[in-house]
């Protein structure tokens, strides 16, 4: 199996009885490009429009950061996106097993952009000189406590006009509306080949770990921090990706 390749997703498929707290470790990296494939709709989209969006802002002698970088899809779109630049991705995750294995798939692909790989957490890393700034499915992760400081260190670091992609699960209300796009989700993951009891126990393992917002606690953060806009370019059933300028 090369380095790119992925195992197939079956870390819920059986009984666990009492579900562990969802982590990034050496299982999930080892199905992690099949899990979010299946679990996410609207991923592959996502990835490549940011490379297309990094097209368009990554201005020359400028740093882009990919933060929660997981195995470098984001990374790798938006370095092929901006070769000649003298642009450099810095690419940050806190998972050591992610990173390890980003740093193989980096190695064996063709993208001729500076690329450097940070293990740390996004909110106590340096940012600055930034023309695009990513999170693709990161911020969910980040404790509640901790957001409105990583985006204003985010929005500081931006030059002028720098661009914000950030991609999330969103919660909705009413409770109602919070269950019919829940349901088109798990409807999708079905559709994916994952059974109930996987659809379940995945669930339960992420309660607490991923803690969603809703859009509108998205946009209001945002404007606050200074970004003179905000808003979503994509969105399918609880999933939306949002860019946001300085
Ligand atoms: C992609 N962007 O393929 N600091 C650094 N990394 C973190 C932190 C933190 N505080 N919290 C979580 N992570 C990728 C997908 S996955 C999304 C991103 C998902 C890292 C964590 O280790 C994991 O690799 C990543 O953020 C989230 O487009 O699995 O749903």
């Amino acid at each position: 199996m090369s380095d790119s390749e992925s195992k197939r997703d079956n870390l819920f498929a059986n009984p666990l009885g009492a579900v562990p707290s969802f982590v990034f470790d050496q299982a999930v990296v080892d199905v992690f490009p099949d899990m979010i494939s299946r679990s996410v709709p609207g991923y592959e989209t996502i990835i490549s429009h940011t490379g297309e969006l990094a097209a368009r802002f990554v201005q020359p002698d400028t740093n882009c950061y990919d933060l929660g970088c997981s195995l470098g899809a984001s990374t790798l779109a938006i370095g092929h996106s901006i070769e000649g630049r003298n642009a450099t991705v810095v690419a940050v995750d806190n998972s050591a097993a992610m990173l390890e294995k980003c740093e193989l798939i980096l190695a064996s692909d063709s993208a001729t952009t500076a690329i450097e790989l940070v293990n740390g957490d996004i909110c106590d890393i340096d940012i600055h000189n930034a023309s695009l700034v990513v999170m693709n499915f990161t911020l969910q992760f980040v404790p509640m406590e901790k957001r409105p400081g990583l985006l204003e260190k985010i929005y500081h670091g931006l030059n002028p006009g720098g661009c914000l992609i950030i991609s999330e699960k969103l919660s909705f209300e009413p409770e109602s509306l919070n269950k019919l796009l829940s349901e088109l989700h798990h409807d999708f993951k079905r559709g994916q080949g994952y059974s109930d009891l996987e659809i379940s126990q995945k669930r339960d393992s992420i309660e607490n770990v991923l803690v969603p917002e809703t859009l509108d606690t998205h946009i209001r953060r945002l404007r606050t921090c200074g970004f003179q806009s905000a808003s979503p370019w994509f969105q399918c059933f609880n999933f939306c990706s949002l860019v946001a300028i300085k």
